[in-house]
């Protein structure tokens, strides 16, 4: 069994979208193993994106991610990190496959509804970052 993160992003709690993601989450066989609610500093949320310093779109990211609550989730699966990659599809909604979350619930490129690991390695630090 493989574990990564999800997170459900401002965008998608303000829009009352948090039982649906965590629904189509549980249908897709994901297990939820720790979630809670909270409002990310943005001196955390820039923590948390530390990868993209540098990059022109981190300021306004930070801002939004920052901007209302967010709800990190553990799930645990079999070939959990690239399975909820697929489900979410890509991270510009307008270029996500039919029947994705991202193409189904995704505002823009940076409303993008949720955020998932992209490798068992980075899972482990984002768990970490979240969960301890
Ligand atoms: P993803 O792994 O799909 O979340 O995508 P990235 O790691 O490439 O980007 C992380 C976040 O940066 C995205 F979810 C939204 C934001 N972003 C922008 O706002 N504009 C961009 O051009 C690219 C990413």
């Amino acid at each position: 069994m493989e574990k990564t993160l999800l997170i459900i992003k401002p965008d998608a709690t303000r829009r009352n979208l948090i039982g649906h993601i965590i629904s189509r989450l549980e249908k897709a066989g994901f297990e939820i193993v720790e979630m809670r609610m909270e409002r990310l500093t943005p001196a955390k949320a820039q923590k948390f994106y530390a990868v993209h310093e540098g990059k022109p779109f981190l300021d306004s990211l930070v801002e939004f991610m920052s901007s209302g609550p967010v709800v990190p989730i553990l799930l645990r699966k079999q070939n959990a990190v690239a399975d909820l990659r697929t489900l979410i599809g890509a991270t510009d909604p307008a270029k996500a496959p039919c029947g994705t979350l991202r193409q189904e619930i995704a505002l823009n490129i940076q409303e993008n509804s949720v955020h998932a690991s992209d490798s068992p390695e980075n899972a482990a630090v984002e768990i970490a970052f979240f969960f301890g």
